[in-house]
């Protein structure tokens, strides 16, 4: 499919492969314009049900990420333009839904909701250049895509706070310091390290995968005693898969795994 504002490819080796979605409006430092996260959205949900995809990367360009919603889309809106239309919450969020895991490979800036849009992924990796921020206290408004959730949770209270009412960046080694990326990287490294990690998930048993990804999101929505009950469960259910007779078969024969994802 012919996308105007990402493009996509697919990346790596094997029978599992990497979809990669690049955020594609340069001049506009990739603002997120309804148009982009209605191409984000389809573009997910395709390699997402794609049988030969394990792993999805998300990344911009070595300046942005994504600056934020579309400013100068959002300027002339009213309260009923974005409550009518359901703004949001209409088709930026299909990435919540996502069963594979994303990758969010973050150089540049990542703002407002190009810094939700990292927040959703299920791993950051940065480049030493990127800078996250909720800068939208600046514009009136406050952050709409989960800033002010996801943040806190990421960071703690005092430094969400600060970012959200001050509006102030955070530099990418604050950001591996306080917990919001998973790792920093120099930028010529990003991409390929963003692949290999994505590479690495592909080849492990796909049932295990989203599982394991749907049991550490459970950890948000949960007290601990039923995430851990959650767990458990899961963790009975895939001594029913090939794959774990498998993966433990190869381990005591000193083998490769052959997954099979089933
Ligand atoms: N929207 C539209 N255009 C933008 C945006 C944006 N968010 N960010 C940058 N641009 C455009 C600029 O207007 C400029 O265009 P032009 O060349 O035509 O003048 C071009 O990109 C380059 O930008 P600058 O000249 O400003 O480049 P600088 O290097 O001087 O500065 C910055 C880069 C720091 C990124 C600066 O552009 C900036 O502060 N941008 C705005 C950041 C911001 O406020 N983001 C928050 C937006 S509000 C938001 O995200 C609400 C979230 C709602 C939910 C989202 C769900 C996912």
């Amino acid at each position: 499919m012919a996308y105007e504002f990402i493009l996509t490819d697919v990346r790596g080796t094997g029978e599992r492969k990497t979809g990669l979605i690049t955020l594609n409006r340069p001049k506009q430092m990739n603002a997120l314009s309804d148009g982009l996260m209605n191409e984000l959205g389809l573009a997910l949900q395709a390699f997402d049900a794609d049988d030969g995809i394990g792993c999805i990367v998300i990344t911009g360009s070595d300046k942005a990420f994504a600056a934020g919603a579309d400013i100068a889309a959002m300027a002339s809106w009213t309260y009923m333009d974005v409550y009518k239309t359901d703004y949001i919450t209409r088709n930026w969020e299909t990435m919540l839904s996502v069963r594979k895991p994303v990758i969010g490979a973050v150089a540049g800036f990542a703002l407002g909701g190009g810094c939700e849009l990292a927040m959703m992924c299920d791993i950051v990796i940065a480049a030493d250049t990127a800078r996250f921020g909720q800068p939208e206290i600046k514009l009136g408004i406050v952050p709409g895509s989960g800033g002010t959730q996801r943040l806190p949770r990421a960071v703690s209270k005092a430094k969400a706070m600060d970012m959200v009412l001050t509006g102030r960046m955070m530099d990418a080694a604050e950001a591996e310091r306080a917990g919001l990326v998973s790792r920093v990287v120099p930028p010529l490294e990003l991409i390929d390290v963003a692949l290999n990690a994505a590479q690495t998930i592909c080849e492990f048993s796909a049932p295990s995968v989203m599982l394991a990804k749907e049991c550490v999101n459970r950890a948000y929505e949960t007290p601990l005693s039923e995430g851990v009950r959650f767990e458990r469960r899961i963790f009975h259910s895939l001594f029913g898969t090939e794959d774990q007779r498998e993966g433990m078969d190869a381990f005591v024969n000193k083998r490769k795994p052959l997954f099979k994802h089933r």
